[in-house]
C-alpha cells in the first residue's frame, strides 16, 4: 500500500483559483452565532457545524448520543436554527462580482445578506452558489456585511411538503419508516430520519464550507470539475479494450466571466513532481457554465491504479489551467487521479464461459483493469449522525481497519450522504474501491419536475466532483428500490400498481440518474438499484441504454446480486438457505457491542440486556413513527440475538450482573461473526461453482453510536469479534467446512481468490475436547491444485459412519491449508497458510473442557502469547480495557492444549499512556459459563480469571496494574 500524506494539500490545491483579480475569503472558523429566539438560544457557533454541535459546545446540551437524548432533543430537530456571521471583512466594492458560495447547506435554508434576502435552498447535497453585487453595493459599512442562515426544522417542512393538494402517495407499507416521516420528499440524509441501527436527530446546519468569491472583470471562478480517464472507445458498462490509449476529459464549472477565446492545457506529474505528460486540451466546448476539453495519452505512459491486494496503487496529480487568448491565466484545477478501468460486468455469460461449467444468465461482477477480482468488503454507513463532525482521521483509522480487515470494496449505503473528497483520497491511497449510490434507499420517491430537477442537479455536482477518483468503482441509483420496495407493490398491490410504481421508479432512477452518469462520465457504470437483477438489455444506440431485466428470469440462469437476512438463528449452518448468485452486496444479523463501548454512551445502572436505555437504543425494529417507547419492537430484536445465543452456545451464567451482561454482549458477537462465516465461506465458495460468484459485502463495516447493530467496528473504532473473524475469512486462501446437520454430510472446500492456480496440502485432525487425537478414519492429509478465483472440494465424508463410535458432542475437527502462491501483479512468492475447525453438534451441547489458557506478553517483541494447556480451547479472545483502541493481529481462534500464538497488535489510539496493556485479558468460549469473583471486564479485571501473568520487563508492569485493576474494582463497587 502506497502512503503518501499528501491528502490535505491535494484537497486545498484543488480549491484554489490563481487569478490575481480574484479575492477568496473563507466563512469557515468560529466567528459564528447560532440563534433561535423561538427558544431562547444565541450561542457562539462554527462553520461548517450542525446545531446540535453547537449547543452540545455551548453547553446548552447534553450529549445528544448519550442515553435516550435521541428522545428528548427532538425539539432541537423540530426548531429554526439562524447562523450569523461576524461582520466580513475585507470586501472591495471594486471588484466586479461578488458571490457566495457554499459546499452543502443542511437542508431548507434562507440566505440573507446585509439584511437582505439573497435566495433559499432545499437540497443538503447541492452546491449552490449566488450573486450578492448588488447587495454589497447597495450596503453599509463593513460592520453590515454580515451574513445569516436560517434553517427551517427539516421533519416539519417535510410533513407539509407531504400534505400538499396532489402530492404523490405510495400504498401503506412502501416508506420504510423509522422515526420521522416523510424522509422521501425531502433531499436530505435519509438516515437523519431515523433506521434501524441509528439515532434520529434530523439535525440542520451549513455541514460543508463556504467562501465569499470576488471576480475582476473577465473572470471566472472555478466551483467544481470532473476530470473522467478512460480507455479510448469505452462505453460505460461495457469491458474496455486495454490496450487502448487512455483519454483525458477534463471539464471545468463555473461562475463569472469566461472571455472568448479561452483555452485549456493539462500537465500530468508523478508524486515526485516529475511531468509524465503536458500538452493543449482539444475538442474544446464551452458554455456559459463549463468548459472541457480532452487530451490521448498513450498506453505505457503510466502505471495503473489497483486495488489494495492487488497491485500498487499509482497516484499522479494533474493540473488543468485555463488561460485567455493572451495566456494569462484565469483559473487552474489540481487533481489526483488514477489510471484504472472498473466497470461492472452485467454481460451475458459467453460461450467459453459456459464450457467453463458457468450456469447460463448475465454475470455480475466487477472488472478491475480488465481483470475480474473476488470483491471482499463490507457496507459503510455514515460513521456519525452529524457528519460536520467527522474528522479526516477517523475515516483514516477506519480505513486502516478495512485494510487490516483484509477487505478491498466498501458499498457506501445509499441513504446517507455523498463521500466528502477526503474519503475518496484516503481511499485511493488505502486501495479501497467505493462503491457509491445516489442518496435514496428503502422508499419509493416522487417523480414531480421540480423534485426530478432538484436530483439532477445534485446529481451532476456530486458525479463530477468524485470522478476523478480511481477509488469510485460504480454509481447505484439506490438501495433495497428494485428487491424490496418494487417487490411489495407487486406482492400486496397488484399488477396495475406495479407498472404505475415501476414506470414512476424508471423516470428517477434510470432516465434521470443514468444520463447524470453517463453525460458526465465513460468511466464509471451504473445500475439502478442495489439489489438488482441488473440488465436485460444494453445499446447505446438508444438514448437510455438499458433495459432492467427485473424478473424476466429464465429457469436454470442465473442473474444479479443477492441481499439475505433472515433473523430465524436457526439459519446458521443451512446451506440451503442461502441466496445463490453472482455476488452478495449485503447479508448479516445484529450484536451487542462491547462493555467498554456501552459505558461510553450508557449510565453504570442500565448496564443490562434489558434495561429501559439499553432496549430503546435497539432500533430493530424500528418504532416505525415518533413513539418513544419502542419496546415491542426493541424486545424483538433483542429476542432475536438472546434466542441465537440459547440455541448454539452456552449460556453466559455469571454471578456479577455487569460481567455478565458483558458476556452476554461477548456471545452474541461470536453468533454474528458464526453467521458471517458461515455466509462469506458460503458465498466465496460459489466462485468455483456453476453460478460463478464474484463477491461479499456484509453488512455493515461499522457503527455511528453505541447500540445492538450489524456493525463489525464500534463506533470509537474497538473491533468487535466480526472484524476479527471477518479479516480471517477474507483471507486469500481459505479452507472452511460445509455441514448439512439433517443428512450429516460434511464436505471441505479450499477457496482461493489469488489470479493464478495454486497447489496446496490440506491437513485434518480430529480430536475430543481434551485435546486428545481421535482415530476417525478419513484422509488426514493431501495435495490438491485450486484454480485461479476458484474453490475445490478437498474432503467430503458423512459424520455419522466415518464417526459411528464416538459421541459428536465430543469432538472437533482441525483442518488446515497450506499454498504457495503470489499476489496479483507481485513477483514474491508467498506462503498462504489458512485454519478452520468443524464441530458436528451445536458448541451447546459440546463437552467443552477447560483449555488452561494462559497469558504472556514480551514487552521485547511487543507480543502477547495465548497458550492452550488443557483441552481446545474455541473462539478465543483477547480483550483490553477502555480508552484506548488496539486491534490484535488475531482474534476469535482457536487452539489445541500446548499450542500457543503470538499476538502482535496495532494501537490506533491511546489515553492510557500505554497502560492498557495491563488490562489485556484471555477468555475463551467455555469461560463463558464460569462464575466472576471480581469486578468487570471494562475495568480490566479478569472476568473470573486469575489476571494474566507477564514475563520479562512487562512483569513490573504487571504488579502495578494488580492495584490498578483492585482500585478499579472497587471504584466499580462504590
Ligand atoms: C438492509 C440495509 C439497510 C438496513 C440493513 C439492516 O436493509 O440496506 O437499509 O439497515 O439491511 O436491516
Amino acid at each position: 500500500m502506497l502512503r503518501l500524506g499528501q491528502t490535505f494539500l491535494t484537497v486545498a490545491a484543488a480549491l484554489l483559483p490563481l487569478s490575481s483579480s480574484q479575492k477568496v475569503i473563507p466563512l469557515s472558523g468560529s466567528d459564528w452565532t447560532l440563534s433561535d429566539p423561538g427558544s431562547n438560544v444565541s450561542i457562539p457557533a462554527n462553520l461548517p457545524s450542525q446545531a446540535h454541535l453547537d449547543l452540545y459546545a455551548a453547553g446548552t446540551i447534553d450529549d445528544p448520543l448519550f442515553a435516550l437524548n435521541e428522545f428528548s432533543q427532538r425539539w432541537v430537530a423540530n426548531s429554526n436554527w439562524t447562523y450569523t456571521s461576524a461582520p466580513i471583512s475585507g470586501l472591495s466594492s471594486n471588484g466586479s462580482s461578488t458571490w457566495l458560495l457554499f459546499n452543502g447547506l443542511d437542508t431548507f435554508a434562507s440566505i440573507s445578506f446585509c439584511g437582505k434576502y439573497v435566495a433559499s435552498t432545499d437540497n443538503q447535497f447541492r452546491q449552490y452558489w449566488f450573486e450578492i453585487s448588488e447587495i454589497l453595493d447597495s450596503c453599509g459599512d463593513e460592520a453590515d456585511h454580515v451574513l445569516a442562515v436560517n434553517f427551517g426544522s427539516a421533519p416539519e417542512i417535510a410533513n407539509q411538503i407531504a400534505s400538499q393538494p396532489g402530492q404523490e402517495t405510495w400504498p401503506r407499507g412502501v416508506e420504510q419508516l423509522y422515526e420521522f416521516p416523510n424522509r422521501q420528499f425531502i433531499r436530505k440524509e435519509q438516515s437523519d430520519f431515523g433506521w434501524d441501527w441509528g439515532p434520529a436527530f434530523a439535525p440542520a446546519g451549513p455541514w460543508q464550507p463556504a467562501w465569499i468569491v470576488q471576480l475582476g472583470t473577465e473572470k471566472v471562478y472555478v466551483r467544481n470539475s470532473i476530470i473522467d480517464i478512460y480507455r479510448q472507445g469505452q462505453l460505460n458498462l461495457l469491458p474496455p479494450d486495454q490496450s487502448q490509449p487512455w483519454v483525458v476529459n477534463a471539464s471545468l464549472d463555473y461562475f463569472g466571466q469566461l472571455p472568448d477565446g479561452a483555452t485549456l492545457s493539462y500537465t500530468l506529474t508523478d508524486l515526485q513532481n516529475k511531468t509524465v505528460s503536458s500538452g493543449a486540451l482539444s475538442d474544446l466546448n464551452s458554455t456559459d457554465a463549463t468548459v472541457t476539453g480532452s487530451a490521448t495519452i498513450p498506453d505505457g505512459t503510466v502505471d495503473l491504479w489497483w486495488p489494495s491486494q492487488l497491485g500498487s496503487q499509482n497516484l499522479y496529480y494533474i493540473t488543468i489551467s485555463l488561460k485567455s487568448s493572451s495566456n494569462s491565466s484565469l483559473a487552474s484545477v489540481t487533481k489526483r487521479v488514477g489510471f484504472r478501468t472498473i466497470v461492472l460486468n452485467e454481460t451475458p455469460i459467453s460461450d467459453a464461459q459456459l464450457a467453463q461449467g458457468i450456469a447460463p444468465g448475465n454475470n455480475w461482477h466487477f472488472d478491475i483493469n480488465g481483470h475480474e477480482f473476488y470483491a471482499k468488503g463490507s457496507n459503510f454507513i455514515p460513521p456519525d449522525p452529524f457528519w460536520a463532525r467527522v474528522t479526516p482521521q477517523r475515516i483514516e483509522q477506519l480505513f486502516q481497519s478495512v485494510v487490516a480487515g483484509n477487505q478491498n470494496m466498501l458499498r457506501v449505503w445509499a441513504s446517507g450522504a455523498y463521500s466528502p473528497d477526503i474519503m475518496y483520497d484516503l481511499a485511493d491511497e488505502y486501495g479501497i474501491l467505493l462503491w457509491s449510490e445516489f442518496e435514496f434507499g428503502d422508499a419509493l420517491y416522487p417523480v414531480d419536475q421540480a423534485f426530478l430537477d432538484n436530483v439532477r442537479q445534485e446529481a451532476e455536482y456530486n458525479v463530477r466532483r468524485v470522478n476523478h477518483h480511481p477509488s469510485l468503482a460504480l454509481w447505484a441509483g439506490g438501495n433495497e428500490l428494485e428487491n424490496l420496495e418494487l417487490e411489495i407493490v407487486s406482492e400486496y398491490y397488484g399488477p396495475e400498481a406495479l407498472a404505475k410504481y415501476t414506470a414512476e421508479y424508471e423516470t428517477l432512477f434510470i432516465d434521470t440518474l443514468l444520463p447524470a452518469v453517463f453525460e458526465n462520465s465513460r468511466s464509471i457504470s451504473y445500475t439502478p438499484s442495489s439489489t438488482s437483477n441488473g440488465w436485460q438489455s444494453l445499446n447505446f444506440s438508444n438514448p437510455i441504454p438499458i433495459v432492467e431485466r427485473y424478473n424476466n428470469l429464465t429457469n436454470g440462469s442465473i442473474y444479479g446480486e443477492t441481499d439475505f437476512y433472515n433473523y430465524d438463528p436457526i439459519v446458521l449452518y443451512n446451506n440451503s438457505a442461502l441466496p445463490v448468485g453472482r455476488f452478495s452486496n449485503e447479508f448479516g444479523y445484529h450484536s451487542m457491542p462491547s462493555l467498554q463501548s456501552w459505558r461510553q454512551q450508557v449510565a453504570e445502572v442500565d448496564l443490562s440486556f434489558n434495561s429501559t436505555t439499553v432496549l430503546l437504543r435497539d432500533h430493530h425494529y424500528p418504532a416505525g413513527g415518533l413513539n418513544t417507547s419502542n419496546v415491542a419492537n426493541s424486545s424483538a430484536g433483542q429476542a432475536q440475538m438472546t434466542e441465537a445465543v440459547e440455541l448454539w452456545y452456552p449460556t453466559p451464567s455469571k454471578t456479577d450482573p455487569v460481567a455478565n451482561f458483558s458476556a452476554w454482549c461477548h456471545a452474541t458477537q461470536i453468533f454474528q461473526s458464526d453467521l458471517y462465516n458461515f455466509e462469506i465461506a458460503f458465498y466465496r465458495r460459489g466462485s468455483g461453482l456453476p453460478n460463478r460468484q464474484l463477491g461479499s459485502l456484509y453488512w455493515q463495516l461499522e457503527d455511528q453510536w453505541v447500540a445492538p447493530t450489524w456493525a463489525g467496528i464500534e463506533y470509537d473504532g474497538r473491533w468487535k469479534v466480526l472484524h476479527y473473524t471477518a479479516k480471517d475469512l477474507y483471507e486469500h486462501v481459505i479452507i472452511a467446512p460445509y455441514y448439512n446437520v439433517t443428512t450429516g454430510d460434511l464436505s471441505v472446500w479450499v477457496t482461493s481468490d489469488l489470479w493464478e492456480a495454486v497447489s496446496s496440502t490440506v491437513t485434518f485432525a480430529w480430536y475430543d475436547w481434551s485435546g486428545t487425537q481421535l482415530a476417525v478414519n478419513t484422509s488426514l492429509s493431501a495435495d490438491f491444485n485450486v484454480g485461479a478465483i476458484n474453490s475445490t472440494e478437498v474432503l467430503q465424508l458423512v459424520t455419522t459412519e466415518v464417526l459411528g463410535n464416538y459421541n459428536l458432542t465430543n469432538v472437533v475437527l482441525h483442518m488446515t491449508v497450506e499454498a504457495e502462491g503470489s499476489l496479483p501483479n507481485s513477483a514474491e512468492t508467498i506462503t498462504f497458510r489458512h485454519d478452520n475447525w468443524f464441530h458436528p453438534t451445536a458448541l451447546k451441547d459440546a463437552q467443552l473442557v477447560d483449555p488452561g489458557l494462559g497469558l504472556t506478553y514480551s514487552n521485547s517483541s511487543k507480543n502477547f502469547t495465548v497458550t492452550a494447556s488443557s483441552g481446545v480451547a474455541a473462539w478465543v479472545w483477547l480483550d483490553y480495557g477502555a480508552g484506548a483502541v488496539v486491534h490484535f493481529d488475531s482474534n476469535a481462534f482457536w487452539l489445541l492444549p500446548n499450542q500457543s500464538r503470538e499476538v502482535g497488535f496495532t494501537v490506533q489510539s491511546d489515553t492510557t499512556n500505554g497502560g492498557w496493556i495491563d488490562t489485556v485479558t484471555v477468555q475463551s468460549l467455555w469461560d463463558q459459563t464460569q462464575s466472576t469473583t471480581v469486578g468487570s471486564i471494562g475495568n480490566g479485571s479478569s472476568d473470573g480469571n486469575t489476571p494474566a501473568p507477564y514475563t520479562g520487563a512487562a512483569a513490573v508492569k504487571a504488579s502495578v496494574s494488580v492495584l490498578a485493576l483492585l482500585a478499579a474494582a472497587i471504584a466499580a463497587l462504590l
